[in-house]
């Protein structure tokens, strides 16, 4: 196992992305080992590495941890980014998980249905408008950090997730000014700027080439979702349906 931080995920951001920004945040290096084969995967597989057989996979201190929150939880405390006591834990942890409801939306979104997308626009916009962007609002009222008198993993996710839905929804924070100023200010911090440059290993917004990897990487669990029902897009899917169709048509 490499000594260094090593993260195991695709060249996306997906359930990753918010451990990338948590690292960068903390000022840590981090080395990326980019998924694009299915074999990579099942050689993940077939080393143990995976506990339960998925990614987010990171190695850090001699040890391969998965599960998003847990690997999170672990930078967040190993780097003072989880508040001075438990009840600061406690408030961060719940806008931790309000950001993770938003940012889950956002990340579905590429794999689902194109005839689906408006309405999951409508949906992620509305919900983040009406119920999480107003709390954020309130909970910068009097401070520059959501919890405490410090930095946390929050206002690192904040900063996150209200960048992802600016670039779906330009003008969303126009009626939420302490968030304005509030991401002007984290923009400025040093680990932040740097992971903000271009050429960091921040990722860009899911496209095509991204969610075809994916699904080649992970054919078993796409290929599950196929056989629930007509619904899911899927390569199998659509080749079924092309084969089902008569030559010429
Ligand atoms: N609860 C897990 C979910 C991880 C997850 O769904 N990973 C996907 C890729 S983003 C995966 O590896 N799926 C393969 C599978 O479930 O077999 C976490 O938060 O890390």
């Amino acid at each position: 196992m490499s000594t260094k931080v090593v993260v195991h995920y695709f060249n996306g951001r997906g359930k990753m992305e918010s451990v990338r920004w948590l690292l960068a945040a903390a000022g840590v290096e981090f080395e990326e080992v980019i998924l694009t084969k299915r074999e990579q995967y099942e050689k993940l597989l077939n080393d143990g590495a995976m506990m339960f057989q998925q990614v987010p996979l990171i190695e850090i201190d001699g040890m391969y941890l998965v599960q998003s929150r847990a690997i999170m939880n672990y930078i967040a405390g190993k780097y003072n980014l989880y508040g001075k006591d438990l009840k600061e834990r406690a408030l961060i942890d719940m806008y931790t998980e309000s950001t993770i409801d938003v940012m889950d939306m956002i990340i579905v979104q590429p794999f689902s249905p194109p005839e689906n997308k408006q309405k999951q626009l409508s949906a992620i916009e509305q919900t983040a408008k009406s119920r999480h962007l107003p709390a954020f609002e309130k909970g910068l009222k009097n401070s520059q950090f959501l919890v405490g008198n410090q930095l946390s993993r929050a206002d690192v996710h904040l900063l996150e997730v209200t960048l992802m839905l600016q670039e779906l929804f330009p003008t969303i924070l126009s009626t939420f000014p302490n968030i304005q100023a509030f991401q002007e200010k984290m923009k400025a911090l040093p680990t932040i700027s740097k992971f903000l440059q271009p050429g960091s290993k921040r990722k860009s917004p899911p496209d095509e080439a991204y969610v075809k990897v994916v699904k080649e990487v992970l054919s078993h669990y796409f290929k599950r979702r196929c056989e629930k029902g007509p619904s899911a897009v899927c390569p199998w899917t659509l080749r079924r349906s092309k084969a089902a169709k008569p030559s010429g048509s």
